[in-house]
């Protein structure tokens, strides 16, 4: 019922290239994430608490003789290939988030001469654990070593989060790439995804595991939706800085200045904002908790920011209500709520160890009952991130 580390990953790479392009590859392993709290605040300048987990993208590069790039989706069974003239959409999107890293690369002054690639990897697609972002920067941490470019990590997640918002054209903030390419084993990430200034704080207790339940929906408006709050975030900034020309983003605001400038103007922004400006202050009081050692006190929050993503920003749907509602009342659960983008994916879930098991039993049933599908589950457990997988 629950997955393992795809720990053979690297193996099946290295062969499958040599059989595609009778070359051995560099390979790069790059981590999707969880987040525990503060979500949709990273594009509104706020804090996130991501982990990079051991789940990840694996990919092999290797350079060619001409000008071509051709790469393989290994899990897709797929091929792609073109030159490094024409850095167009390719029409089927994963190729998209390896050129909008070529392209962003370019713009910094790297230059190319043509590649092979051949990825895969264990983490499910469309479940809110960054797959794309994981794909990012496992192709920028790659150019930067096959080409000896001597771009820092910073700028491997900065031009990856560019990519997507420039290249896919999703508007995301820079929480995936950053907690993707910055992780640290049994760590999460305290980042301000304004000064990009970021603290380990140390998560290992050996006493709860960090459970994902995947809904297995993905509704197709996702992305639309989620440029859409971003918008919404934007306009309340505008109304707000009529009045307090020095508030940039919604890091700046308070409650105040939203009853007074957004309420009256524009009652559904102001509930998408009132959202935003609670969870920039209930995740500096979760880490609070958590230097106090209180996870059930953090627990509390994360079912908090749960109604808040359903109620005021409106990006749960009815699965995900389920699964945090089939936990909530369950003891030996600290906390749970919907994780990423939203409007499908996971749940993400602080459970007792020694009850993990019989959890996970009673959400399957539950979910099926309610729901009609299976649920999918993995255990996640926090790892480093981006690096060279030496051979
Ligand atoms: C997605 C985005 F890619 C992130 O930048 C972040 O905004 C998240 O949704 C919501 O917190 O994963």
């Amino acid at each position: 019922m629950t997955d393992q580390t795809a720990t053979d990953y690297p193996e099946k790479i290295r062969k499958h290239f040599s059989t595609v392009y009778q070359q051995t590859p560099l390979i790069v392993r790059s981590p999707g994430r969880v987040n525990l709290i503060g979500e949709h605040t990273d594009y509104n300048m706020g804090f996130v608490l991501p982990a990079a987990i051991n789940k990840a993208i694996y990919l092999g590069i290797q350079k060619r003789e001409d000008n071509e790039m051709h790469f393989v989706s290994f899990d897709m069974d797929d091929f792609y290939q073109t030159d490094l003239q024409n850095i167009t959409r390719s029409g089927k999107l994963w190729p998209d988030y390896i050129l909008g890293v070529v392209e962003q690369f370019r713009k910094a002054g790297a230059e190319f001469t043509g590649f092979n690639i051949v990825f895969g990897g264990d983490i499910p697609f469309g479940a809110g654990l960054s797959s794309s972002a994981a794909l990012e920067c496992a192709s920028g941490f790659a150019f930067n070593e096959l080409f000896t470019f001597r771009f820092d990590r910073r700028q491997i997640a900065l031009m990856g989060q560019a990519a997507e918002n420039q290249f896919v054209g999703v508007n995301c903030g820079i929480m995936d790439q950053f907690a993707s390419v910055f992780g640290k084993k049994q760590n999460l990430i305290r980042l301000d995804c304004r000064s990009l200034e970021y603290e380990y704080i140390p998560f290992n207790d050996n006493d709860i595991e960090i459970v994902l339940f995947d809904t297995q929906v993905k509704h197709s408006l996702a992305s639309s939706a989620y440029n859409d709050r971003r918008a919404q975030c934007e306009k309340g900034v505008s109304l707000i800085k009529q009045q307090h020309p020095e508030v940039q983003s919604l890091r700046d605001a308070t409650e105040e200045m939203l009853l007074k400038h957004v309420k009256p103007a524009d009652e559904e922004t102001y509930r998408r904002c009132h959202y935003v400006v609670s969870e920039i202050q209930r995740l500096l009081d979760g880490c609070e908790d958590l230097k106090k050692d209180d996870l059930r006190a953090f627990g509390k929050r994360m079912f908090e920011t749960h109604a808040g993503l359903r109620d005021l920003y409106e990006v749960s749907c009815p699965e995900l209500d389920h699964l945090v509602n089939l936990v909530k009342d369950q003891p030996a659960v600290l906390g749970a709520r919907m994780m990423g983008g939203g409007f499908g994916g996971c749940t993400i879930n602080l459970v007792e160890k020694e009850s993990v098991h019989a959890l996970i039993q009673d959400v399957t049933s539950g979910y099926k009952a309610l729901s009609g599908k299976d649920v999918q589950v993995y255990v996640a457990n926090i790892q480093d991130g981006t690096s060279r997988v030496e051979s």
